[in-house]
């Protein structure tokens, strides 16, 4: 590069920060007055050749994102087998989760099973039970949709108090994949439903191949409304930890549901009532009664940045707040954001139109004067319901559950621009 054009691209790069105004850019402004090598001196990447091609047949982030990973806190389970790692969602944008950085939740570890050795096999009440391979499942008409998954436990150590100091810890339990498989509807029929008689009281019992077999039961109509059984996720195969080579999706529904390594479905005429359903995955209630069947996940959101483990980086002025909204009941139709602890709500701006029982992105565009913040979010679902504070979920709960928290969520931001994870009352 001459000179010449390391001044002319100087000059312009003032031209283009005084148009966005003095106020706006104030810092940007400051720093172009100065002599700036990284503007006015050729820069190694761009006197010599970057990677090849052939450098990396299949990629990973570049190097200097790589504390954009999963987490686990090690005093959560006795072990990392029948355990769980949380979602960066704190560094995330968007609404897609990466499958190399999205949640992993095992009970008997992740299994590697190849697509020779998979069976599916469906039987109880049905006309012909049936076996298939994995071969035969891409046979049938697919279809692809996003749906986030979320783990009933998610937020399920913050119900007596503030605990995770991080968005990745107390929310990242979640993922929002767009999936790629077969509806389970069309291989019930398959299989044929008319031994089951009537329907309405019918149930499914889905197992998966590894150890733990996480058994549930779903109810029929459930089964055969948007269930998924699944064998891509963004587009390629799934992840061992996912399930590899085929996954249960069950739209909107708990996380436990969503049987990986899926191997056998059974038609019954009674729940299981396995142990992922009773003394799991129950609700205990301020009454000290048990509540089973919490399946669908309720609206909830929560501001993904500013966090504590994305502070602001930068002084007053403007600041984009951003998080991310869902339910278990449908489409996100509205995101508050309150920046005085739930004194006062602002809409945010929903990045697209919410999607059936899928992540919406919120951001709210701020000017922030640089005083400390109570900063929460608040969803509401295209049912009118709108997410409950910590005291309102209290008083129907009481301290004693774990699961199904979707409480508003509050970070103190101080001006320094740290966040930290607090209550309000
Ligand atoms: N076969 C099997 N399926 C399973 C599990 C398991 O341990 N084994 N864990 C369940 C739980 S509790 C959750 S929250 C989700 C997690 O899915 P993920 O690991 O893809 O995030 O898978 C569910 N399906
Ligand atoms: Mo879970």
């Amino acid at each position: 590069m001459t000179k010449d054009k390391n001044g002319a691209s100087r000059r312009q790069f003032l031209t283009s920060a005084a148009a966005l105004g003095a106020g706006a850019v104030a810092a940007g402004a400051a720093r172009a007055a100065a002599p700036d090598p990284l503007i006015t001196e050729v820069q190694p990447w761009a006197s010599g050749f970057g990677d090849p091609v052939d450098a990396h047949p299949y990629g990973t982030p570049i190097r200097f994102e790589d504390d954009v990973i999963r987490r686990n806190v090690e005093w959560l389970t006795a072990d990392t087998i029948s355990s769980i790692n949380f979602t960066p969602i704190h560094a995330l944008d968007g609404t897609i989760t990466p499958q190399g950085c999205a949640f992993e939740r095992h009970h008997s570890g992740a299994i590697e099973l190849a697509k020779p050795d998979f069976r599916l096999m469906i039987n109880g009440l049905v006309d012909r039970p049936l076996v298939f391979t994995y071969e035969d499942l891409e046979r049938f008409p697919r279809e692809n949709h996003v749906y986030f998954l979320e783990c009933a436990a998610n937020t399920g150590m913050e119900w007596a108090g503030a605990q995770l100091n991080g968005a990745q810890f107390t929310h990242g339990m979640i993922h929002n994949m767009e999936y790629t498989g077969v509806p389970l509807r069309t291989l019930l029929q398959e299989a044929g439903l008319d031994a089951a008689g009537d329907l309405a009281d019918k149930w499914i019992y889905v197992e998966g191949a590894d150890a733990s077999s996480n058994g549930r039961s779903i109810p029929m109509d459930k089964a055969l409304d948007d269930v998924l059984v699944a064998f891509k996720a963004n587009g390629e195969a799934l992840r061992k930890e996912h399930g590899y080579p085929v996954r249960l999706v069950v739209p909107g529904w708990e996380g436990n549901m969503w049987v990986k390594w899926l191997r056998r479905i059974e038609v019954m005429d009674r729940p299981v009532e396995s142990r992922e359903e009773t003394s799991k995955y129950t609700d205990v209630m301020a009454d000290g009664s048990a509540r089973k069947w919490t399946w669908v996940m309720d609206a909830k959101s929560v501001v993904t940045s500013p966090s504590p483990q994305s502070p602001i980086t930068h002084g007053p002025g403007p600041l984009v707040i951003t998080g991310m909204a869902w339910s278990g009941h449908g489409r996100i139709t509205r995101v508050d954001v309150s920046t005085d602890g739930g004194k006062t709500w602002q809409p945010a701006r929903l990045a697209k139109d919410g999607e059936n029982k899928a992540l919406t992105r919120f951001y709210l565009d701020t000017d922030w004067d640089g005083s400390e913040m109570l900063l929460q979010s608040r969803a509401i679902d295209e049912t009118g319901y709108v997410q409950p504070t910590k005291a309102q979920l209290r008083e129907v709960r009481g301290l004693n559950s774990v699961y199904h928290n979707n409480c508003i969520q509050t970070w103190h931001v101080t001006p320094d621009g740290k966040a930290e994870n607090v209550e309000v009352s």
